[in-house]
């Protein structure tokens, strides 16, 4: 199986580091393809972000569905252009954010999200919301730690994210931990050493869903919402877009 492992922000650092994360669970028989866009944002921490990213985004899961891959995974915890991109795709497209909700919803009652910056919580809820996971989530605290201090986390900046993860233990009633960054992902061994819930990084819970869905011979549907885009003509820098 072949699953491209998409950063849709621009540090091929961070790719690269999440791309560690990934081969770490995936089978023997699984192919970890990770791509950084060329054009972007470094890190995605606001809409406008998320918006510019996403179009950079999108030409890499054409790309992807071109070379035949079996799954796509968006790796931003935002969930950026995803249900654009599984208009495009024939293969599963799973986001991050959406494999964890799902992954900590089947060993907790309640879960807690743990993430960067405070300007991202109301993205992190209208996720919750629109994923049907809100009555499943604690709550959702932030860090204020940006997406890039997390290459080279300090020891104070992993001090601040384990004191809110334990605030959302004991003070939100959190019985799992979701981590609200692709950025957390080399940090999960430690944080899940260091405390008394299951820690769940969105990346690998995405990795083993795509696998598990390519196992089932499980593809995107291509009724109704994610049917193939309606066709038109693009225009200038979008015109490879046409239909
Ligand atoms: C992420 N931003 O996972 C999100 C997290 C965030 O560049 N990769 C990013 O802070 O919203």
């Amino acid at each position: 199986m072949r699953i491209q492992l998409i950063n849709p922000n621009t540090s091929a650092d961070m790719t690269h580091a999440m791309a560690l994360s990934a081969k770490s669970v995936a089978l023997d028989s699984t192919q970890i393809i990770a791509c950084t866009p060329e054009h972007g944002p470094k890190s995605i921490e606001c809409a406008f972000d998320e918006v510019i990213a996403s179009a950079a985004l999108l030409d890499l899961i054409e790309q992807g569905k071109q070379q035949g891959v079996d799954a796509h995974i968006i790796a931003c915890f935002g969930d950026p252009a995803l249900d654009a991109a599984r208009e495009l795709a024939d293969a599963p497209v799973i986001g991050i954010a959406e494999a964890g909700f799902h992954m900590a919803s089947l060993i907790a009652h309640r879960f807690g999200v743990v993430t960067t910056l405070s300007r991202t919580l109301p993205a992190s809820e209208h996720l919750l919301q629109k994923y049907g996971h809100k009555h499943h989530c604690s709550g959702v605290r932030a860090t204020d730690i940006p997406v890039l201090a997390l290459e080279n986390i300090d020891p104070a900046a992993y001090l601040l994210l384990k004191t809110e993860c334990l605030a959302a233990i004991e003070q939100d009633g959190a019985e799992a931990i979701v981590l609200g960054c692709a950025g957390m992902s080399n940090l999960v061994k430690q944080l899940s050493s260091e405390l008394p819930v299951p820690i769940i990084d969105g990346v690998v819970a995405a990795v083993k869903l795509a696998e598990s869905l390519h196992q089932l011979g499980l593809q995107t549907s291509k009724k109704g919402q994610y049917g193939q885009r309606v066709s038109k003509a693009f225009t200038g820098r979008y015109a490879h877009w046409s239909l």
